[in-house]
Protein backbone atom coordinates (compact mmCIF):
# COMPACT_ATOMS: atom_id res chain seq x y z
CA UNK A 1 0.00 0.00 0.00
CA UNK A 2 2.39 2.51 1.15
CA UNK A 3 4.42 1.22 -1.74
CA UNK A 4 1.99 1.62 -4.37
CA UNK A 5 1.48 5.73 -2.68
CA UNK A 6 4.81 6.43 -2.60
CA UNK A 7 5.25 5.10 -6.38
CA UNK A 8 2.06 7.03 -7.31
CA UNK A 9 3.48 10.29 -5.68
CA UNK A 10 6.53 9.77 -7.92
CA UNK A 11 4.60 9.41 -11.06
CA UNK A 12 2.18 12.54 -10.88
CA UNK A 13 5.56 14.63 -10.18
CA UNK A 14 7.81 12.83 -12.14
CA UNK A 15 4.68 12.91 -15.17
CA UNK A 16 4.41 16.57 -14.72
CA UNK A 17 8.22 17.12 -15.41
CA UNK A 18 8.01 14.76 -18.23
CA UNK A 19 5.18 16.20 -19.61
CA UNK A 20 6.71 20.15 -19.57
CA UNK A 21 9.85 19.24 -21.14
CA UNK A 22 8.53 16.86 -24.06
CA UNK A 23 5.62 19.68 -24.65
CA UNK A 24 8.03 22.64 -24.52
CA UNK A 25 9.93 22.09 -27.76
CA UNK A 26 5.96 22.55 -29.61
CA UNK A 27 4.71 25.08 -26.99
CA UNK A 28 2.99 27.66 -29.26
CA UNK A 29 2.77 25.73 -32.80
CA UNK A 30 0.03 24.88 -34.77
CA UNK A 31 -1.34 21.16 -34.69
CA UNK A 32 -0.38 19.48 -38.46
CA UNK A 33 0.45 15.95 -39.61
CA UNK A 34 3.96 17.07 -40.14
CA UNK A 35 4.32 17.91 -35.93
CA UNK A 36 2.90 15.00 -35.04
CA UNK A 37 5.23 12.43 -37.36
CA UNK A 38 7.70 14.74 -35.40
CA UNK A 39 6.72 14.11 -32.40
CA UNK A 40 6.45 10.38 -32.76
CA UNK A 41 9.95 10.21 -34.08
CA UNK A 42 10.81 11.69 -30.60
CA UNK A 43 8.95 9.93 -28.84
CA UNK A 44 9.98 6.36 -30.18
CA UNK A 45 13.83 7.53 -29.89
CA UNK A 46 13.28 8.23 -26.24
CA UNK A 47 11.55 5.04 -25.43
CA UNK A 48 14.65 3.02 -26.82
CA UNK A 49 18.12 2.57 -25.46
CA UNK A 50 19.46 5.45 -23.13
CA UNK A 51 21.71 7.49 -25.18
CA UNK A 52 23.35 10.71 -24.25
CA UNK A 53 22.07 14.38 -25.27
CA UNK A 54 21.60 17.23 -23.51
CA UNK A 55 18.59 17.94 -21.22
CA UNK A 56 15.32 18.64 -22.24
CA UNK A 57 14.60 21.62 -19.94
CA UNK A 58 11.55 22.11 -18.04
CA UNK A 59 9.46 25.37 -17.86
CA UNK A 60 7.44 27.88 -15.84
CA UNK A 61 5.11 24.56 -14.86
CA UNK A 62 7.68 22.76 -13.23
CA UNK A 63 9.55 25.97 -11.99
CA UNK A 64 5.89 26.64 -10.23
CA UNK A 65 4.84 22.89 -9.18
CA UNK A 66 8.73 23.01 -7.33
CA UNK A 67 7.93 25.68 -5.08
CA UNK A 68 4.09 24.44 -4.28
CA UNK A 69 5.71 20.88 -3.51
CA UNK A 70 8.22 22.96 -1.24
CA UNK A 71 5.80 24.97 0.55
CA UNK A 72 4.11 22.00 1.41
CA UNK A 73 7.05 19.86 2.77
CA UNK A 74 8.30 23.09 4.81
CA UNK A 75 5.16 24.23 5.62
CA UNK A 76 2.46 21.66 5.45
CA UNK A 77 -1.09 22.93 6.80
CA UNK A 78 -2.59 25.04 6.09
CA UNK A 79 -1.07 26.26 3.30
CA UNK A 80 1.14 29.01 3.78
CA UNK A 81 0.14 31.56 1.48
CA UNK A 82 2.86 34.16 1.90
CA UNK A 83 5.44 31.96 2.32
CA UNK A 84 4.41 30.42 -1.30
CA UNK A 85 4.45 33.57 -2.62
CA UNK A 86 7.86 34.32 -1.84
CA UNK A 87 9.17 30.88 -3.23
CA UNK A 88 7.26 31.78 -6.43
CA UNK A 89 8.86 34.97 -6.38
CA UNK A 90 12.27 34.04 -5.77
CA UNK A 91 12.10 31.14 -8.21
CA UNK A 92 11.14 33.87 -11.06
CA UNK A 93 14.01 36.33 -10.11
CA UNK A 94 16.58 33.71 -10.06
CA UNK A 95 15.26 31.63 -13.15
CA UNK A 96 13.08 34.68 -15.76
CA UNK A 97 13.68 33.21 -18.64
CA UNK A 98 11.68 29.38 -18.11
CA UNK A 99 8.36 30.77 -20.33
CA UNK A 100 6.45 32.21 -18.17
CA UNK A 101 3.15 33.93 -18.92
CA UNK A 102 2.97 37.49 -20.26
CA UNK A 103 1.04 38.78 -17.55
CA UNK A 104 1.67 37.10 -14.50
CA UNK A 105 5.45 38.39 -14.18
CA UNK A 106 3.57 41.73 -13.26
CA UNK A 107 1.80 40.10 -9.93
CA UNK A 108 5.42 39.02 -8.99
CA UNK A 109 6.98 42.66 -9.46
CA UNK A 110 4.36 43.67 -7.65
CA UNK A 111 4.01 41.28 -4.70
CA UNK A 112 7.91 42.02 -4.18
CA UNK A 113 7.29 45.68 -4.67
CA UNK A 114 4.91 45.57 -1.64
CA UNK A 115 7.07 42.67 0.22
CA UNK A 116 4.33 40.55 0.57
CA UNK A 117 2.07 42.49 2.77
CA UNK A 118 -0.57 41.72 0.13
CA UNK A 119 -1.05 38.88 -0.93
CA UNK A 120 -4.31 39.47 -2.96
CA UNK A 121 -4.35 42.93 -4.92
CA UNK A 122 -1.29 42.47 -7.64
CA UNK A 123 -3.54 39.41 -8.63
CA UNK A 124 -6.79 40.89 -8.94
CA UNK A 125 -5.73 43.55 -10.16
CA UNK A 126 -4.75 41.67 -13.64
CA UNK A 127 -6.43 42.06 -16.71
CA UNK A 128 -8.13 45.26 -15.97
CA UNK A 129 -9.54 43.80 -12.76
CA UNK A 130 -11.26 40.75 -14.40
CA UNK A 131 -8.40 38.41 -13.32
CA UNK A 132 -5.78 35.36 -15.04
CA UNK A 133 -8.30 33.02 -16.67
CA UNK A 134 -4.96 31.28 -17.49
CA UNK A 135 -3.90 27.65 -16.46
CA UNK A 136 -0.93 29.21 -14.70
CA UNK A 137 -2.78 27.78 -11.66
CA UNK A 138 -3.97 24.12 -12.74
CA UNK A 139 -0.64 23.78 -14.03
CA UNK A 140 1.28 23.84 -10.67
CA UNK A 141 -1.80 22.07 -8.26
CA UNK A 142 -0.52 18.20 -8.89
CA UNK A 143 1.45 18.62 -5.69
CA UNK A 144 -1.68 19.62 -3.49
CA UNK A 145 -4.04 16.86 -4.65
CA UNK A 146 -1.32 14.57 -3.94
CA UNK A 147 -0.68 15.85 -0.46
CA UNK A 148 -4.48 15.98 0.85
CA UNK A 149 -5.16 12.78 0.13
CA UNK A 150 -8.38 11.98 2.77
CA UNK A 151 -8.95 15.26 3.17
CA UNK A 152 -11.29 16.72 -0.07
CA UNK A 153 -11.81 20.27 1.81
CA UNK A 154 -8.61 20.92 3.27
CA UNK A 155 -7.56 20.13 -0.33
CA UNK A 156 -10.15 22.15 -2.46
CA UNK A 157 -9.24 25.42 -0.22
CA UNK A 158 -5.84 24.41 -0.38
CA UNK A 159 -5.74 24.52 -4.36
CA UNK A 160 -7.61 27.79 -4.25
CA UNK A 161 -5.56 29.40 -1.67
CA UNK A 162 -2.44 28.51 -4.25
CA UNK A 163 -4.42 29.51 -7.44
CA UNK A 164 -5.35 32.99 -6.20
CA UNK A 165 -1.63 34.10 -5.39
CA UNK A 166 -1.63 34.83 -9.43
CA UNK A 167 -4.92 33.83 -10.63
CA UNK A 168 -8.65 35.16 -9.59
CA UNK A 169 -10.71 34.67 -12.20
CA UNK A 170 -13.44 32.66 -11.80
CA UNK A 171 -12.45 30.38 -14.88
CA UNK A 172 -8.40 30.11 -14.05
CA UNK A 173 -9.24 29.19 -10.38
CA UNK A 174 -11.83 26.85 -11.04
CA UNK A 175 -9.56 25.21 -13.60
CA UNK A 176 -7.30 24.15 -11.18
CA UNK A 177 -9.80 22.75 -8.77
CA UNK A 178 -10.95 20.86 -11.68
CA UNK A 179 -7.18 19.62 -12.26
CA UNK A 180 -6.37 19.20 -8.59
CA UNK A 181 -9.68 16.84 -8.46
CA UNK A 182 -8.43 14.97 -11.11
CA UNK A 183 -5.00 14.15 -9.86
CA UNK A 184 -6.46 13.27 -6.31
CA UNK A 185 -9.13 11.20 -8.12
CA UNK A 186 -6.26 8.75 -9.83
CA UNK A 187 -4.26 8.73 -6.89
CA UNK A 188 -7.04 6.84 -5.28
CA UNK A 189 -7.57 4.25 -8.20
CA UNK A 190 -6.01 0.93 -8.06
CA UNK A 191 -4.13 0.88 -11.56
CA UNK A 192 -4.74 -3.18 -11.40
CA UNK A 193 -8.44 -2.43 -11.99
CA UNK A 194 -9.94 -1.58 -15.20
CA UNK A 195 -10.22 2.30 -15.39
CA UNK A 196 -14.01 3.09 -16.12
CA UNK A 197 -13.29 6.41 -18.01
CA UNK A 198 -17.07 7.31 -18.24
CA UNK A 199 -17.67 7.14 -13.85
CA UNK A 200 -14.28 8.78 -13.99
CA UNK A 201 -15.76 11.73 -15.74
CA UNK A 202 -19.16 11.68 -14.45
CA UNK A 203 -17.16 11.96 -11.13
CA UNK A 204 -15.51 14.88 -12.13
CA UNK A 205 -18.91 16.23 -12.89
CA UNK A 206 -20.39 15.78 -10.00
CA UNK A 207 -17.78 17.62 -7.73
CA UNK A 208 -17.92 20.64 -10.75
CA UNK A 209 -21.30 20.73 -10.53
CA UNK A 210 -20.93 21.67 -6.82
CA UNK A 211 -18.27 24.36 -7.28
CA UNK A 212 -19.19 26.11 -10.32
CA UNK A 213 -22.93 26.41 -8.24
CA UNK A 214 -21.55 28.20 -5.20
CA UNK A 215 -20.41 31.16 -7.15
CA UNK A 216 -23.59 31.89 -8.97
CA UNK A 217 -26.34 31.04 -6.50
CA UNK A 218 -28.80 29.27 -6.81
CA UNK A 219 -29.64 27.13 -9.78
CA UNK A 220 -32.08 28.15 -12.45
CA UNK A 221 -33.43 25.32 -15.14
CA UNK A 222 -33.16 28.21 -18.03
CA UNK A 223 -29.45 29.26 -16.93
CA UNK A 224 -26.81 27.68 -19.28
CA UNK A 225 -24.93 25.12 -18.49
CA UNK A 226 -21.46 26.35 -16.36
CA UNK A 227 -18.41 26.29 -18.26
CA UNK A 228 -16.14 23.36 -16.80
CA UNK A 229 -19.14 21.19 -16.59
CA UNK A 230 -20.18 21.91 -20.01
CA UNK A 231 -16.86 20.66 -21.22
CA UNK A 232 -16.42 17.74 -18.87
CA UNK A 233 -19.73 16.41 -21.03
CA UNK A 234 -18.24 17.26 -24.20
CA UNK A 235 -14.94 15.19 -22.81
CA UNK A 236 -17.43 12.36 -22.23
CA UNK A 237 -18.92 12.79 -25.97
CA UNK A 238 -15.94 12.46 -27.06
CA UNK A 239 -15.04 9.18 -25.50
CA UNK A 240 -17.97 7.62 -26.17
CA UNK A 241 -18.00 8.30 -29.83
CA UNK A 242 -14.68 6.82 -30.40
CA UNK A 243 -15.31 4.67 -33.20
CA UNK A 244 -12.23 2.55 -34.21
CA UNK A 245 -12.79 2.82 -37.80
CA UNK A 246 -13.49 6.37 -37.40
CA UNK A 247 -11.13 7.04 -34.59
CA UNK A 248 -11.29 10.94 -32.87
CA UNK A 249 -8.31 12.79 -34.31
CA UNK A 250 -6.26 15.46 -32.62
CA UNK A 251 -8.28 18.69 -35.05
CA UNK A 252 -11.64 17.65 -33.13
CA UNK A 253 -10.08 17.79 -29.85
CA UNK A 254 -8.46 20.87 -30.30
CA UNK A 255 -11.69 22.23 -32.18
CA UNK A 256 -13.97 20.64 -29.27
CA UNK A 257 -12.08 21.35 -25.73
CA UNK A 258 -9.43 23.63 -26.90
CA UNK A 259 -5.51 23.40 -26.96
CA UNK A 260 -4.96 27.18 -25.94
CA UNK A 261 -3.12 28.99 -22.75
CA UNK A 262 -6.62 29.18 -21.02
CA UNK A 263 -7.30 26.74 -18.14
CA UNK A 264 -11.12 26.22 -19.39
CA UNK A 265 -9.56 25.14 -23.24
CA UNK A 266 -6.71 23.32 -21.96
CA UNK A 267 -7.24 21.66 -18.49
CA UNK A 268 -10.14 19.66 -19.59
CA UNK A 269 -8.31 18.62 -22.73
CA UNK A 270 -5.74 16.84 -20.41
CA UNK A 271 -8.20 15.25 -19.01
CA UNK A 272 -9.28 13.83 -22.47
CA UNK A 273 -5.88 12.95 -23.03
CA UNK A 274 -5.39 10.86 -19.71
CA UNK A 275 -8.71 8.75 -20.35
CA UNK A 276 -8.45 8.79 -23.88
CA UNK A 277 -5.09 7.13 -23.76
CA UNK A 278 -6.57 3.73 -21.85
CA UNK A 279 -7.57 2.27 -25.20
CA UNK A 280 -5.27 2.67 -28.33
CA UNK A 281 -4.55 5.53 -30.48
CA UNK A 282 -3.68 5.27 -34.24
CA UNK A 283 -0.58 6.30 -34.66
CA UNK A 284 0.85 6.15 -31.53
CA UNK A 285 2.58 2.65 -31.16
CA UNK A 286 2.76 1.93 -27.40
CA UNK A 287 1.76 -0.27 -25.20
CA UNK A 288 2.11 2.06 -22.63
CA UNK A 289 -1.41 4.32 -21.46
CA UNK A 290 0.93 7.05 -19.80
CA UNK A 291 3.47 7.57 -22.47
CA UNK A 292 0.25 7.35 -25.03
CA UNK A 293 -1.30 10.27 -22.90
CA UNK A 294 1.84 12.21 -22.94
CA UNK A 295 2.39 11.84 -26.34
CA UNK A 296 -1.19 12.35 -27.48
CA UNK A 297 -1.03 15.79 -25.64
CA UNK A 298 2.21 16.65 -26.80
CA UNK A 299 0.67 16.19 -30.82
CA UNK A 300 -2.31 18.53 -29.88
CA UNK A 301 0.49 21.63 -29.96
CA UNK A 302 -0.62 24.76 -28.72
CA UNK A 303 0.11 24.77 -24.95
CA UNK A 304 1.09 21.44 -25.14
CA UNK A 305 3.79 22.24 -22.47
CA UNK A 306 1.17 22.76 -20.26
CA UNK A 307 -1.17 19.99 -21.71
CA UNK A 308 1.12 17.32 -21.49
CA UNK A 309 2.12 18.44 -17.71
CA UNK A 310 -1.20 18.28 -16.51
CA UNK A 311 -1.93 15.14 -18.49
CA UNK A 312 1.32 13.45 -17.06
CA UNK A 313 0.39 14.43 -13.61
CA UNK A 314 -2.93 12.82 -13.53
CA UNK A 315 -1.40 9.28 -15.75
CA UNK A 316 1.32 9.42 -12.87
CA UNK A 317 -1.27 9.98 -10.23
CA UNK A 318 -2.99 7.20 -11.55
CA UNK A 319 -0.48 4.46 -12.47
CA UNK A 320 2.59 5.71 -10.44
CA UNK A 321 6.13 5.90 -11.28
CA UNK A 322 7.21 1.93 -12.59
CA UNK A 323 5.20 2.72 -16.25
CA UNK A 324 8.02 5.73 -16.87
CA UNK A 325 10.58 4.93 -19.32
CA UNK A 326 13.96 5.47 -18.03
CA UNK A 327 15.47 7.13 -21.23
CA UNK A 328 12.92 9.76 -21.45
CA UNK A 329 12.70 10.40 -17.49
CA UNK A 330 16.67 10.80 -17.57
CA UNK A 331 16.41 13.13 -20.61
CA UNK A 332 14.35 15.87 -18.58
CA UNK A 333 16.10 18.47 -16.83
CA UNK A 334 16.27 18.10 -13.00
CA UNK A 335 14.54 14.30 -12.61
CA UNK A 336 16.50 13.18 -10.11
CA UNK A 337 15.20 16.66 -7.85
CA UNK A 338 11.72 15.87 -8.85
CA UNK A 339 11.88 12.13 -7.47
CA UNK A 340 13.22 13.48 -4.03
CA UNK A 341 10.64 16.22 -3.84
CA UNK A 342 8.20 13.22 -4.75
CA UNK A 343 9.60 10.92 -1.66
CA UNK A 344 9.74 14.07 0.86
CA UNK A 345 5.95 15.05 -0.67
CA UNK A 346 4.92 11.39 0.08
CA UNK A 347 6.72 11.87 3.90
CA UNK A 348 4.89 14.92 4.75
CA UNK A 349 1.54 14.41 3.43
CA UNK A 350 1.68 11.02 6.37
CA UNK A 351 2.51 13.27 9.36
CA UNK A 352 0.81 16.75 8.14
N1 LIG B 1 3.74 31.85 -21.48
C1 LIG B 1 3.80 30.73 -21.97
N2 LIG B 1 4.01 30.55 -23.29
C2 LIG B 1 4.17 31.67 -24.18
C3 LIG B 1 5.49 31.60 -24.90
C4 LIG B 1 6.65 31.31 -24.00
C5 LIG B 1 7.87 31.22 -24.88
N3 LIG B 1 8.16 29.86 -25.18
C6 LIG B 1 9.03 31.88 -24.18
O1 LIG B 1 9.98 31.20 -23.79
O2 LIG B 1 8.97 33.12 -24.02
N4 LIG B 1 3.65 29.60 -21.25
C7 LIG B 1 3.34 29.58 -19.88
O3 LIG B 1 2.18 30.39 -19.71
C8 LIG B 1 1.02 29.59 -19.44
C9 LIG B 1 0.56 29.85 -18.05
O4 LIG B 1 0.22 31.20 -17.97
P1 LIG B 1 -0.30 31.87 -16.64
O5 LIG B 1 0.63 31.54 -15.54
O6 LIG B 1 -1.72 31.56 -16.47
O7 LIG B 1 -0.04 33.40 -17.00
P2 LIG B 1 -1.02 34.66 -17.27
O8 LIG B 1 -0.14 35.72 -17.81
O9 LIG B 1 -1.79 34.95 -16.05
O10 LIG B 1 -2.05 34.16 -18.37
C10 LIG B 1 -1.58 33.72 -19.62
C11 LIG B 1 -2.16 34.57 -20.75
O11 LIG B 1 -3.55 34.35 -20.85
C12 LIG B 1 -4.22 35.54 -21.33
N5 LIG B 1 -5.22 35.93 -20.32
C13 LIG B 1 -5.42 35.41 -19.10
N6 LIG B 1 -6.44 36.00 -18.47
C14 LIG B 1 -6.92 36.94 -19.29
C15 LIG B 1 -7.98 37.88 -19.20
N7 LIG B 1 -8.77 37.97 -18.12
N8 LIG B 1 -8.19 38.68 -20.26
C16 LIG B 1 -7.40 38.61 -21.37
N9 LIG B 1 -6.38 37.73 -21.52
C17 LIG B 1 -6.14 36.90 -20.50
C18 LIG B 1 -3.11 36.57 -21.49
O12 LIG B 1 -2.64 36.55 -22.80
C19 LIG B 1 -2.05 36.05 -20.53
O13 LIG B 1 -0.74 36.51 -20.74
C20 LIG B 1 1.46 28.17 -19.64
O14 LIG B 1 1.24 27.80 -20.99
C21 LIG B 1 2.93 28.20 -19.38
O15 LIG B 1 3.60 27.15 -20.04
MG1 LIG C 1 5.58 26.36 -19.70
MG1 LIG D 1 -13.60 10.83 -36.60
MG1 LIG E 1 2.50 26.24 -21.61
Amino acid sequence: DSVLAKGKFRGSMLGSLIGDCMGAPYEGEEFSHGLKTMVRKYFDKLDGPYFSAPFKPYTDDTAMTKSVAKCLIEKPTPLDVKYLAKLFVQEYFLEPRRGYGAGVVEVFKKLRKNKFEDLQRPAAEQFNGSGSYGNGGAMRVAPIGLFFNGNYEAMIEAAERCTRITHTNSLGVNGALLQCIAVHQSFQLDPKEKLDVTKFADELIAKMEIIEQDQSGIVDPNEPTPPYKEQLLKVKELLSCDDPNDPIVEEEVIGSLGNSIAALNSVPTAIYCFLRAHSEIPGIETDNAFRRSIQFAVNLAGDCDTIASMTGAISGAYFGDSCIGETMKKHCEYHEEVTQLADKLYEASLIK
